[in-house]
């Protein structure tokens, strides 16, 4: 016995240091990360709303956080104190009572008051999020694994639109236009949250879900799939790109553009390359076969969710896959990240330059695409998807037509 107490004298002082140590560090680390998820430049900063609904979300979870705030540290200061004030010291048992009527519908009246000045805000702000009537452009996304398809019907909206257009990874708007995003999946549960301009949404198959968008200024708005949906989950992210008016008009345009036959002998064997081995998936609009047929691609037939991005304006999107990799190189992408809003649009309307290619992942993307965005735990999963390809398979492409296919490419704008 009394060997124990004087043992446990040392081992409990030191055990106090280790803990208060330990606090130390984890208030350290959680100060540092909440200063880090502040920084005004986190491109998905939910506290920094770019947009009316991330604004909605705003005004509610700042005074929300602070009330809970206030609760919690009102609860845990009365528990810190009555632990302490009535540690067991050899006291006698106090006297047992039961029952304090008033206390008890105090404590009851004064909760439920909290709760229900939290709830008339919160219910209010989720029906004024779901309002879409005043939209004025209609934008589809259909998630798949693990990329988002982004196409817009033929509309009057959006400025008019006269034939659906068809892209991949990044959603181009008009700024201060509020549009209606409809959104699927063709494959499992996906999620889309673009933080800076609203909630989330989960785009669930066969149904079709609908989530406001409006950005304030031209700019890109980061963000990415938040309902797990299989191994790279974490690789399926989208971007928003909001554009001003007449920029965007540019952007339509290019979109509808004409195709433009190669220009170079590497390009030319580039499209011949691009027809035998990726026509099958990918849609090039205005290809043609040799007798002038069109070319039309059947990613029904061969991918498991039975589509493939359209790579007609490849060029003129600045990510690619799952918007996980970019197509410019590390100081291009810069110059179109930090551009001021009023050069955004110029500098995003380039696209990818010759010298502005990242060709090394372009490259490494052709070479192997599933060593570079996993896509199956176990090739025996192929026969869980009637034997089709979850995403881009490997293709064993030699190096002369890597070459040839990245010159076909780089046209492609
Ligand atoms: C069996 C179908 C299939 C074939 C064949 C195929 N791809 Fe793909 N490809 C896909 C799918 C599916 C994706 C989307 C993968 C992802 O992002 O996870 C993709 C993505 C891409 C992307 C990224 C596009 C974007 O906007 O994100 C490029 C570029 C690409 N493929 C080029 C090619 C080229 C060039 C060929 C021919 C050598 C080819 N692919 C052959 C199915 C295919
Ligand atoms: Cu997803």
């Amino acid at each position: 016995m009394n060997n124990r107490t004087s043992m446990s004298v040392p081992k409990g002082a030191s055990t106090v240091r280790s803990v208060s140590r330990r606090l130390r560090i984890a208030a350290a680390v959680g100060l540092g990360a909440l200063v880090a998820g502040c920084a005004q430049d986190a491109p998905q900063n939910t506290f920094d709303p770019a947009g009316p609904n991330a604004q909605r979300i705003q005004n509610l979870q700042v005074p929300v956080f602070i009330i809970a705030g206030i609760v919690g540290v009102i609860t845990l200061s009365v528990i810190a104190f009555v632990v302490w004030r009535y540690r067991d010291r050899g006291q006698a048992i106090p006297e047992q009572t039961h029952g304090k009527p008033a206390l008890e519908i105090g404590l009851t009246i004064l909760p439920a008051l909290i709760l229900i000045g939290v709830a008339i805000p919160t219910v209010s702000t989720v029906f004024a999020l779901a309002e879409t009537d005043d939209t004025e452009c209609v934008i589809n996304v259909t998630g798949q694994q693990w990329w988002w398809e982004v196409d817009y019907p033929v509309q009057d909206g959006c400025g008019g639109i006269s034939a659906p257009i068809v892209t991949s990874g990044q959603m181009v708007l008009p700024v201060d236009t509020p549009v209606l995003v409809r959104g699927t999946s063709r494959d499992v549960i996906h999620s889309w949250w673009i933080p800076r301009l609203n909630g989330k949404r989960d785009m669930v198959p066969g149904r079709v879900q609908t989530n406001r968008m409006q950005a304030d200024e031209p700019g890109i708005y980061a963000g990415q799939c938040t309902e797990f949906c299989g191994l790279s989950h974490a690789n399926m992210r989208m971007e928003v790109i909001a554009l001003e008016a007449d920029d965007f008009e540019v952007w339509k345009a290019n979109q509808l553009s004409d195709y433009e036959s190669p220009t170079n002998e590497l390009a030319l064997a580039g499209e011949s390359t691009f027809i035998a081995q990726c026509s099958r998936c990918h849609q090039v609009n205005g290809l043609t076969d040799g007798d002038g047929d069109p070319i039309v691609s059947r990613p029904d037939l061969n991918v498991y969710s039975g589509a493939a991005p359209n790579l007609s304006y490849l060029m003129t999107r600045t990510t690619f896959a799952g918007a996980m990799f970019d197509l410019l190189t590390p100081e291009c992408r810069a110059d179109v990240w930090e551009a001021p809003p009023d050069e955004f649009g110029e500098r995003y309307l380039e696209g990818v330059t010759p010298e502005c290619l990242n060709r090394v992942q372009l490259r490494e993307w052709l070479r192997n695409s599933p060593a570079e965005k996993p896509m199956y735990t176990d090739p025996n999963e192929l026969a869980a998807t009637n034997g089709l390809p979850r995403g881009m398979p490997y293709l064993a492409l030699s190096e002369g037509q890597i070459d040839e296919l990245v010159a076909y490419l780089l046209e492609r704008k």
